[in-house]
């Protein structure tokens, strides 16, 4: 690479070349590295193609990229809700979607509808593609949810990708849509509570690099645990806070005795005392049937003069009905997915939204056919995640029953395969219910929802009778997640601790200390750089894992998704822009036998030059 980088210099092909030549270009030298981060996206590639990780790619003809709508994407980019943001500041955005007779609309399928459907798996770049075409296509939209929940801890994890780059990348693509994320309050995007001050840095620094409204829960709807991100996120003085009422159980029942009308509405007076400039209906498992809705968004809306936001996941197969009956009682804002990621545990269908209010005063003002031109990228897009589908192939009304949220069901599955269980799903389902009477009845959503659910997986695979487990629990290892639960780490339940159990339960067992201040070097190295500082303190696993990655492999979100999953194709050559106008042509000749330490040569090809490159046979 050295001597071709010579070759290609201007002064060396005009001739002008003196003895000084190397010296006054050091960039030649360093001219080594492209060689070196092609030979690092080759071993990873090489790897992918000898182990087949997500087995074998499907047989697609087209790239999801044309699937792209024909629209030109050089027109400037028309205003939309941002503008609207940034000119009136958050309370007067928020008074302005409670005046306004059409029904706002949040779009989504770049968090919510891949983390529900998709094991939270989609990349940078295939949200990047069709980033552009939604500014353009669709700026009637309130917001787009595109960051939080899942996606962060996954993109470390899974995708080799540092999520502030992927929020950057957004938000210069959506300048006229605000960016909504979901903010786990306390937990922040993690699954155990974080010191204050982690909770300030990180929404500070998510504010700064593109977050608009910020969707604040609590796992247990206490308030107490929301209080420090709504107060960082009021004191952005730009971002809006929304703040979520989960929502569970069944309002109508008159069996219903915890999570009555009268509990949400004093939980929606201690939200709107806590400063929140919108309330969120979190419906996380989609139990919220039409008539509850048109009873408690009346209720709120009657109670209070903020907006109200409903969400909710279509996993019975009847929420379009609940948007609609929300839609009458006067909500404000609902969230949809792009109908190719809709439906079962995602989010209901955008189109069907559109059209079913088409004609009505409430009216989106979304164009149909615009939102179903943007459907065949998305179907392309489903198409490439394949190997992480949830294998939820239709609505299940079960949900009633167990309660298990969205996001949760797709992944339980899988966990449940993991551990050898799948065929028992049913029983875990069962046994998840079961968990959630003994601990109290809780709310479930991330990370109580893990609790309940690690608690199910655990008595299923001890073959465990729920009775003599909530009788003596004492004889049962115990997740730590539950004991950390019972010990009060993610704050009080609503209907209180479950007595005597919990007691029995924690008698004896040691209790994770939690960790309230950060240290001195932490404090410096969040001011020297926030967001890098932030993957370390939320997710200090992963993010190494991640560094790790970078290291080895150089910058992996450069893949197509199809190289990244799937390695180099046999007889296909993979075109790989390493940097603005460098481009590597990576093609792969064969693939050796193993040898008798289980390594596998892979002779590659690198713009034509070949390159041997070793890979372990995992499979
Ligand atoms: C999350 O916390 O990721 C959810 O989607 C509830």
């Amino acid at each position: 690479p050295f001597l071709q980088s010579v070759l290609e210099e201007p002064d060396f092909l005009a001739g002008r070349v003196t003895t000084s030549f190397i010296e006054e270009r050091p960039q030649l030298l360093s001219a080594r590295v492209p060689g070196d981060r092609g030979t690092k996206l080759l071993s990873y590639l090489a790897h992918q193609t000898v182990n087949q990780p997500y087995g074998p790619e499907a047989a697609i003809k087209h790239t999801a990229r044309s699937k792209l709508p024909a629209y030109d994407i050089t027109t400037p980019i028309p205003s939309g809700a941002r503008d609207r943001l940034l000119k009136d500041g958050p309370e007067a955005f928020a008074r302005a979607l409670r005046e306004q007779t059409a029904v706002a609309v949040t779009e989504t399928t770049m968090r919510d509808a891949h983390q529900s459907l998709l094991a939270t798996r989609v990349r940078t770049r295939d949200l990047m593609h069709v980033a552009p075409y939604v500014a353009r296509m669709t700026p009637q939209l309130w917001s787009v949810e595109a960051w939080g929940g899942a996606t962060f801890d996954v993109a470390l994890r899974f995708l080799s990708e540092d999520p502030w780059e992927r929020l950057a990348k957004l938000r210069g693509a959506m300048p006229n849509l605000p960016i909504q994320m979901l903010l786990r309050g306390r937990n922040t995007v993690g699954y155990t509570p974080y010191p204050t001050r982690v909770t300030d840095a990180f929404v500070d620094e998510a504010a700064r690099t593109g977050i608009d409204v910020f969707r604040i829960f609590d796992a247990l709807n206490d308030v107490e645990q929301m209080r420090p991100a709504i107060d960082a996120v009021r004191s952005t003085g730009t971002a809006v806070a929304e703040v979520a009422l989960c929502y569970t159980g069944d309002l109508t029942s008159p069996n219903e005795k915890l999570y009555t009308l009268d509990y949400y509405l004093g939980l929606a007076e201690r939200i709107v005392d806590a400063g929140a400039h919108v309330l969120a209906i979190k419906d996380m498992a989609g139990l919220l049937r039409a008539p509850a809705a048109r009873t408690l968004v009346t209720a709120l809306r009657d109670r209070f003069d903020l907006p109200v936001h409903l969400h909710t996941h279509d996993t019975a197969g009847g929420q379009l009905g609940t948007l609609l009956a929300a839609i009458d009682a006067g909500v404000d804002a609902v969230d949809v997915a792009s109908a190719s990621m809709s439906g079962t545990t995602s989010q209901p269908s955008m189109s069907a939204l559109v059209a079913a209010t088409d004609g009505t005063t409430r009216a989106t003002g979304l164009d149909l056919q615009a939102v179903g031109d943007l459907e065949p990228y998305w179907e392309a897009v489903r198409q490439l995640y394949k190997p992480f589908e949830s294998g939820l192939p239709s609505p299940t009304g079960r949900v009633y029953h167990h309660e298990i949220p969205g996001g949760q069901l797709s992944n339980l599955r899988q966990q449940a395969i993991a551990l050898g269980l799948g065929h028992r799903f049913e029983d875990i389902e069962d046994m998840y219910a079961a968990a959630n009477a003994i601990l109290g009845n809780i709310v479930k959503v991330t990370p109580s929802s893990k609790v309940v659910g690690d608690l199910a997986l655990a008595l299923v695979g001890a073959d465990a009778d729920p009775v003599d487990f909530e009788e003596n629990p004492s004889r049962y290892d115990i997740p730590d997640s539950v004991v950390g639960f019972l010990a009060g780490e993610l704050g009080d339940p609503p209907g209180g601790w479950p007595e005597p159990f919990r007691t029995k339960a924690l008698a004896g067992r040691t209790i994770r200390p939690t960790v309230t201040d950060l240290s001195e070097e932490d404090e410096q190295a969040l001011l020297a750089n926030p967001g890098r500082t932030l993957n370390r303190l939320l997710f200090p696993g992963p993010t190494k894992d991640f560094e790790r990655s970078q290291e080895m492999y150089y910058d992996l979100s450069l893949l197509s998704t199809k190289e990244f999953l799937h390695g180099l194709g046999p007889g296909q050559e993979h075109e790989v822009d390493i940097e603005q106008g460098k481009r590597l042509l990576l093609s792969f000749q064969s693939i050796s036998e193993p040898d008798e330490r289980g390594f596998r040569t892979v002779m590659c090809l690198v713009n034509g030059q070949l390159r041997p490159v070793q890979v372990k046979d995992e499979s």
